[in-house]
């Protein structure tokens, strides 16, 4: 708390600082010229007339880039949705939600934080037999290669799997250059009745037989939004001074449409059984904006059988209808406007809409 404050005492000095523009042509006109002197009575401009780019920033800019990886199921997304605000990463309660790295963007004053979601590590074996798409490989070492940390979510309440880091994710971290920083989230704490247990937790996995090169530990569950302020809080004070890589207005890399289907694929994930909801294809059919400011989309699923199409549908209906209030509901907090959202199920000889 009273980092936080101290943190937003010095962010409040900063953003009053000096502004510059990185190229003043010197062919300027006397109007632009008499715009930067009168801002330069308030905010102190520095012109350079030699400089190339056109587009002015603020000095005090900082940004970083986290990559967050770990096992599937773990709460990646879930944890990447809590610390930007909205839920842009689908989630769900089966492994393999997450198949394509996703920049997911948080602002915070002169701070721009991205978060990295990646698809869970998987090993050869299930790469093989699941035949999963190559980004489960490929998009791991891309949001390494280019991150200033590394988080490592680990599921606190697994009975196996809680007290060893995975060697999935040892090879990683043994890849990464020496002075990346790396820290260690311990998600799901809510399903621990011992805190003794934690503690033992953190011991042994920053102890030598695990990885005691962890810059930091955080206990967190994200599901029920505890401690995940403390990780967005030393992010943001350990961003580097940096234009940022998006544009203000932005919340993810990934186009608004893709996050529709995204979503609309996790809901069908936790609403249809077992192995089914891997067969089925989602696709976008309509995305457009409203006069009103809101949204209208329209979500085909497709279905390898009308056998699993009855399915998806459910009883008169009923399931493919409380996905799309949860998908519908979702996405309204993801783009902050109001959201009617169609779910179309893909029958051989016909479409039904819901
Ligand atoms: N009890 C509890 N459940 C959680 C927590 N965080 C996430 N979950 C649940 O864990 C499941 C998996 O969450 P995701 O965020 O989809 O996990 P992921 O690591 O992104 O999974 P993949 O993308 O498949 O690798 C969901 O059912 C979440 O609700 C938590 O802090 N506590
Ligand atoms: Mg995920």
């Amino acid at each position: 708390m009273i980092m936080t404050i101290g943190r937003n005492i010095f962010r409040i000095k900063t953003r009053f600082s000096r502004y510059y523009s990185l190229n003043i042509n010197p062919t300027i006109t006397d109007n632009v010229n008499q715009n930067i002197h009168a801002l330069s009575n308030t905010n102190d401009i520095i012109v350079e007339q030699n400089w190339e780019h056109k587009q002015i920033r603020r000095d005090t800019d900082k940004s970083l880039r986290i990559a967050i990886l770990g096992l599937p199921n773990v709460g990646k997304s879930t944890l990447i949705n809590r610390l930007v605000g909205r839920p842009v990463c689908g989630m769900s309660s089966k492994v393999h939600t997450t198949k394509k790295k996703l920049d997911a963007i948080y602002i915070e004053d002169d701070t721009q934080l991205i978060f990295v979601d990646t698809p869970g590590l998987v090993t050869n074996h299930d790469f093989k037999k699941f035949k999963l798409n190559p980004t489960f490989k490929c998009d791991i070492d891309k949001s390494l290669s280019n991150c200033d940390i590394v988080g490592i979510v680990q599921d606190a309440s697994h009975p196996f799997k809680s007290s060893k880091i995975d060697e999935r994710i040892m090879v990683c971290l043994k890849k990464l250059p020496p002075n990346l920083r790396s820290i260690l989230i311990l998600n799901k704490i809510d399903k621990l009745k011992s805190k003794k247990k934690l503690l033992e937790l953190v011991d042994v996995l920053t102890g030598a037989d695990n990885w005691p090169n962890f810059s930091d530990v955080f206990m967190v569950s994200a599901l029920k939004d505890d401690g995940v302020i403390d990780i967005r809080n030393y992010l943001l004070d350990m961003s580097e001074s940096r234009d940022w890589e998006y544009d203000p207005e932005t919340i993810t890399d990934s186009p608004p449409e893709k996050i529709a289907t995204e979503i609309v694929r996790s809901k069908f994930m936790d609403a249809l059984p077992e192995e089914l909801p891997y067969s089925v294809g989602v696709g976008i059919e309509h995305f457009g904006t409203l006069p009103d400011g809101s949204m209208s989309i329209v979500v085909a699923v497709k279905c390898p059988t009308d056998r699993i199409s009855k399915i998806v549908m459910g009883k008169h209906g009923a399931r493919v209808k409380i996905v799309a209030i949860q998908a519908e509901q979702e996405l309204s907090q993801v783009f902050k406007t109001t959201v009617r959202l169609k779910i179309a199920i893909k029958f051989s000889d016909k479409n039904e809409l819901c």
